[in-house]
């Protein structure tokens, strides 16, 4: 392979504004690879076993019915250093503070609705491609 991956989700309210075009096209100009890609909507259980890690956290509940509210797009994308660099170009978690040019600084409205999802290790980056897709869904 000639890089390694992350995973990524545009979340409920970036699909329902019809922003999907625009934020992959930064990936892509970012120099990212799409390997898979789906439009799909979670069911409130398997987000919640999606951010089972956040369980404890006080917004794990308002997370989980806002993953479920609305379709998202679910992404396994290629590049060289693919989860921090993947990071870098969406920008802190909270809009408010992210960095001019980062996708969430365009497109998130808010803490929660913040357009994107990156995975934040790489061992993180296979489980969560694992949850949405199969080998054969991979080019
Ligand atoms: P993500 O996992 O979505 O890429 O975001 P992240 O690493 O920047 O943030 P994380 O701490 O993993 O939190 C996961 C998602 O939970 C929502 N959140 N809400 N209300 C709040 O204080 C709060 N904090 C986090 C966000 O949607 C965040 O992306
Ligand atoms: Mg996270």
């Amino acid at each position: 392979m000639a890089g390694n991956v992350t995973f990524t989700m545009i979340k409920p309210d970036a699909v329902k504004d019809n922003h999907i075009g625009g934020i992959t096209k930064m990936m892509e100009e970012a120099g990212f690879r799409v390997v898979a890609m789906k439009k799909t909507r979670l069911s409130e259980e398997r987000a919640g076993k999606f951010y089972e890690v956040h369980k404890e956290r006080p917004f794990y509940g308002d997370l989980v019915n806002y993953m479920s509210s609305g379709p998202i797009v679910a992404m396994i994308l290629e590049k060289d250093n693919a989860v921090l660099d993947f990071r870098k170009l969406i920008g802190a978690t909270n809009p408010a503070q992210a960095e001019e040019g980062t996708i969430r600084k365009i497109y998130a409205k808010s803490v929660e609705a913040n357009a994107v999802h990156g995975s934040d290790s790489d061992e993180n980056a296979q489980i969560e491609g694992d949850f949405f897709f199969s080998a054969d869904e991979r080019f």
